[in-house]
This record gives structure tokens, sequence and C-alpha cells, in this order.
């Protein structure tokens, strides 16, 4: 019985099942999708669309890419968890390849991003303890106005986003928030001697593709240095290729103290993330002071080897620098061109977003149902800024035809 109801499902009915015993923690754009594979994403009643999320850039590689679908199902069959309380043959390797890979002596695994940042987190509160000497319990870790860093209670004690942080009080203490992309603000903040680390996103995400002033993230990395404070990069959505490097602070040769990932560490085909530091930093926490029971599993590593090697391969943040150039320029003459619905352009490599104005009752959200309809998905945020975030794959052929879908959807709302 239950096969053949599920047999029979359609879009509509998978959304009123999800509707019916689902917790509803979003509100999707209405597209059921059932496949992918590279730029593509195909609904139940078969209907293909350009993919301009990337599911928040964890599918740079393009969905279902063949080599670390191979790596997973390979591993798979073979061993996929033993937990850390033994060791796995995969682990060793995979932490010379990511340390290598980054330039950083030590990595720590985990899983989800927010555990990255979590862990990270620790990290810096313990070395400010045991190597910069700020008494018990008091270190403080400065975050930035309109930070998106995930949904744990500690993480959205950061937040000043009153959707992800009301309502889920008390509030972890010791995190201090300053503006971003002001470095008086750093300057001031990091003259608390118990500041133990600035925890920042190269370009804020969530915020809606904020990109600092050229020189922001270098001199906040000098300010930190000067003041004993570990700059922590959460590269979980910009690092990877997203911007057209290998990591967003590459494009200012910043090389974090504490370095975060995830999202596309996997190519979107499992949850991987890692904390890299060196030694100094990554050995103040000891055996059984944190992990997780899948952080470093055989699968995880095997799948994050293929997925890096595949950025390289493909020369995907090169692919994304170059066709970056001819987005953000095409994007720029579609802002003169809808000067009356587009307020703004902006965007570093493949991560790019558009600030559309209320016109005649219809705002951003309605633009991304139009594009739905003209197959392309994007998705809001903060309800009037839409990202595109194609994975990185994407031909010029490709781009110039979904920018043309772009216009084709805005020539509707005026
Ligand atoms: C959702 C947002 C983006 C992140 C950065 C850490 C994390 C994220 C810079 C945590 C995660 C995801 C979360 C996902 C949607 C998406 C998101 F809209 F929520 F804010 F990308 F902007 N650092 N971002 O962007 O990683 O624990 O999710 O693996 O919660 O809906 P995670």
């Amino acid at each position: 019985m239950i096969d053949s109801m599920i047999q029979n499902l359609s879009s509509s009915s998978t959304i009123n099942l999800e509707d019916k015993f689902g917790a509803h923690n979003y509100h999707p754009i209405p597209a059921v999708i059932e496949r992918g594979e590279g730029v593509f994403l195909w609904d139940m009643e078969g209907k293909r669309y350009f993919d301009f999320l990337s599911a928040y850039s964890a599918v740079n590689q393009g969905h279902c890419h063949p080599k670390i679908i191979a790596a997973l199902v390979e591993q798979a069959r073979k061993l996929t968890l033993t937990s850390r309380a033994f060791y796995n043959d995969c682990l060793g390797e995979y932490a010379e390849f990511v340390t290598k890979y980054f330039g950083y002596q030590r990595v720590l695994p985990m899983n989800t991003g927010a555990e990255g940042v979590e862990t990270a987190m620790k990290l810096c509160r313990k070395w400010g303890y045991l190597k910069k000497g700020i008494p018990e319990n008091e270190a403080k870790i400065i975050v930035c106005k309109g930070n998106f860093h995930g949904r744990t209670i500690t993480i959205v004690s950061g937040s000043d986003d009153p959707e992800s942080k009301g309502g889920f009080g008390p509030y972890t203490p010791g995190i201090i928030q300053i503006p971003y992309n002001n470095l008086v603000a750093l300057e001031n903040a990091v003259k608390d001697k118990n500041v133990a680390g600035f925890l920042v996103e190269p370009i804020q995400g969530e915020a809606g593709v904020i990109i600092p002033n050229e020189g922001y993230l270098s001199a906040c990395f000098e300010i930190c240095k000067k003041n004993n404070v570990l700059f922590i990069a959460d590269e979980v959505q910009t690092g990877i290729g997203r911007t057209g490097k290998k990591l967003a602070c590459d494009h200012e040769n910043v090389h974090p103290d504490i370095l975060i990932l995830g999202k596309a560490l996997s190519g979107g085909t499992y949850p991987v993330s890692a904390v890299l530091s060196n030694d100094e930093i990554m050995l103040c926490i000891k055996p059984g002071q944190h992990g997780s029971t899948y952080g470093g599993n055989p699968v995880a590593c095997k799948v994050s080897i293929a997925a890096l090697k595949v950025v390289e391969e493909e020369n995907l943040s090169e692919n994304a620098s170059h066709l970056g150039k001819i987005f953000i320029r095409e994007l720029n003459g579609i802002q003169k061109e809808f000067h009356g619905l587009v307020s703004q352009v902006r965007g570093k490599g493949l991560f790019c977003a558009m600030v559309i104005k209320n016109v005649k009752g219809k705002n951003a959200w309605d633009v991304c149902l139009a594009l739905m309809e003209n197959g392309l998905l994007a998705k809001p945020t903060h309800n009037d800024i839409i990202r595109f975030a194609p994975p990185l794959v994407i031909n010029q052929e490709q781009l110039l035809e979904c920018i043309s879908i772009i216009r084709k959807t805005l020539r509707e709302f005026i």
C-alpha cells in the first residue's frame, strides 16, 4: 500500500505530505526536485531548471558529479562509519590531503557548517585561555552585524537577525557584534584584552552577498595580528572556488588563523565540514575535549578528496572568475535596463545578487516564481535580494542563456 502511494506522488501531493507531516521551518520555492545533473535540476513532472542557488554554494562541482558519486558509492560499499573510538583507513590520507590543499598543519573534521563554526569558536576560546592568558570564562569573540554562521544557539547568540535569533534565548555570552566592513569598530573592539578571536565571512552571503571594501580583510587580519586576536574566516559559503579563487580570502592574500569550510567540501553529496589551523592553535584541544560521531568518517574523507580534486581538475575557480566577470557585466546592463525594478547588482566570481524594488505590489519572491516558470531556480534572501550562484561547472553558453531568462522574466514586471 505504501509503495503504491509513493509511486503515485506528484509535486503537489509531495508538497502536501511535507506540509502535513513535516516541521514548518522552511518556505521553499514551490519546485519539487527529483533529479539533478551538473547545472540542471528536474522536477517530478520532468520540467528542467537551471540551478542558480547551488544549495547555497554546496553544489559548486555540479549536481551528482560522477567522480564524487563514484567515490561515495565505492567507500559506502566498504566501510561507512567506525566513530573515532577506532582509527579508519581514510582519515590519515584525508587529513594530509586537505591540510596541504589549503596550506595548514592540522584539520579537525566535522559534518555541518554550523558544527565547523562551533568548533572554531571552542578552539578560539581554548587558545585564548591556554596561549593568550585570558582569565577562565572571560574569552570574547567578535562577530559582524549581518552575519550568518549557522543556526545553533551559540551561533545565533551572535546574530542580529530577529528571524534567526528571536525566541531562542537565553543566549551564549562572550560574543561581541561590530559593524561589518568597519575597521575602526574592529580596532576599538580588540582593545579589550579578553578578545580571543574575530569571526567573519569574507563576503556576507545571507545578508545578500555583501562585499566589503577592497583591503578590508587584509586590514582586519593585520589588526588581529597586532592585538594577538585570532582571525577566523567562515568560508563555508564563499570557499572552494565560489568567488573565483580557492578561498575568498585569497583575493587579499589573507591566510586565516582558523579556516572554516563546509558545503562544497563534499560537492553537495554528503555533510562534510572542516576546521583548519596550525599546531599552536589546533593542539590546544586535547583528546576527549571535542568531536562528533560522524566527524572524519571514511565516506566523508573519500568524498571530500574527490570533491576537491574536481575543483582543481576542472579549473572551477578560474571558470568562476572568468564567467563571473561576464555575469556581473551583464547584470550591470540589466540593472540599467530595468532600473525601475532592479536597484542594485553585486557579485564576485559566480557569487552574485540582485536587489529588487517592490513594483506594483510585486517583490523578489514574485520574480523568483516567474524565474521558476521560465526555467531558472533562485530564492530571495531578506525579502528583496535574489542571490544568483550557479554551480561553477556552468559554461558560457549556459550562462548567456540564463541571462536571457533573467531579462525575459524581468520584462514581465515592467
Ligand atoms: C539554512 C542561509 C546561506 C553559511 C555560512 C555557516 C553556515 C552557513 C557562511 C552553516 C549555512 C545555509 C544554511 C541553510 C541555508 C544557507 C544560508 F540562508 F541560511 F543563510 F547560505 F546563506 N556559515 N548557510 O552560509 O552551515 O550548518 O547549514 O551546513 O539554514 O536554511 P550548515
